[in-house]
């Protein structure tokens, strides 16, 4: 690693999580955060742009550009998840300072997301913990792309567990963040892009406890840690509402860029299907392409290492 460390460009979807990751990223030494693109999947837009922007604020990292994504998948997240942005939006923590400072770039996300890869003296680790819309767009587009991307990070897929789509026509088999948008996932596994995954058989290891949210007040004087802790208390009673727990999912795949060592991981073949009842879904395929999945935790050591990052 050189002095500036890891250079990473972040594309996240808006959601609870894709927020808390971005909180963690900001207290890793070891990493040059290059932008950060949105694709407005399990979030509206008008909700995570600006949240996006006041968190780097708040974080005194206001130099960072954001752009917005404007591609969209055939399958859309249940409008409901979509609007938890619009709580975060209005948090008292994130509004302190007003509007928003960080750019706003005049590009959308997916250009802005391939123009700065292809811009940077060398290469770039994307860190995806959303669809992978804006990645499949810049490959298509701009194949010299693909060799300057030195691994993708990503949050998604299920491949020895059940997925967490539970759609009409759909048999649950594949995770959200593939599913929104198969053809793209399926564009991008097609890449020969190094891909490093955080799928379901490893985030369905790290829920999102009650013990786990109440103990970030132990920290509250750190600004990232109090604005962390009150959006994890947004996700009290999602296993309630939906049946379904909220889990660690990307902040587990952001953990990797500091603290690798959390997981244990085992490389796979993996191909993605881009239609019919399983849409979305990672098959393990001798045919498949080579993945380092992660499939273990050290599920202590990780609240641990989140609460630490915060604390930075
Ligand atoms: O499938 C996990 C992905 C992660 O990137 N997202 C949420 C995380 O940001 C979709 C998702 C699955 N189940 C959900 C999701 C739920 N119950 N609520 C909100 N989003
Ligand atoms: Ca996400």
């Amino acid at each position: 690693m050189s002095a500036i460390g890891r250079r990473v460009f972040l594309d996240h979807d808006g959601g609870l999580d894709d927020f808390l990751s971005l909180l963690m990223l900001l207290g890793y030494d070891d990493v040059e955060l290059t932008g950060i693109s949105i694709t407005p999947a399990d979030t509206l837009a008008e909700g995570a742009v600006p949240v996006t922007r006041k968190i780097l604020d708040l974080a005194g990292r206001s130099d960072v550009m954001v752009a917005e994504g404007t591609l969209e998948g055939p399958n859309p997240f249940p409008y409901e998840w979509r609007l938890e942005c619009l709580k975060v939006h209005d948090l008292p923590i994130l509004n302190r300072r007003g509007d928003p400072v960080a750019p706003l770039s005049d590009r959308t996300g997916q250009e802005f997301l391939a123009e700065t890869v292809l811009a940077a003296p060398g290469p770039t680790t994307l860190l995806m913990t959303g669809p992978l819309t804006n990645l499949a767009w810049g490959l298509d587009r701009h194949p010299e792309l693909e060799g300057r991307i030195d691994e993708l990070v990503l949050m998604g897929g299920a491949l020895e567990v059940e997925g967490n789509v539970r759609e009409p026509g759909h048999d649950g088999s594949a995770e959200w963040n593939l599913y929104w948008d198969p053809p793209a996932a399926r564009r991008v596994f097609d890449s020969s892009i190094p891909i490093t995954l955080f799928p379901l058989d490893a985030t369905n290891l790290v829920p999102v406890t009650g013990e786990f949210r109440r103990s970030l007040a132990a920290q509250y004087d750190y600004e990232r840690s109090a604005a962390a802790g009150t959006i994890w208390a947004l996700t009290a009673g999602w296993d309630r509402a939906t049946g379904l727990p909220y889990y660690c999912w990307d902040t587990l795949a952001t953990s990797y860029l500091a603290a690798p060592q959390l997981c244990t991981y085992r490389e796979v073949r993996v191909e993605v299907v881009d239609d019919g009842p399983s849409q979305g879904r990672t098959v393990l395929s001798d045919r498949g392409r080579p993945v380092n999945a992660a499939v273990g935790v050290d599920a202590d050591g990780f609240y641990a290492h989140t609460l630490e990052a915060l604390r930075r």
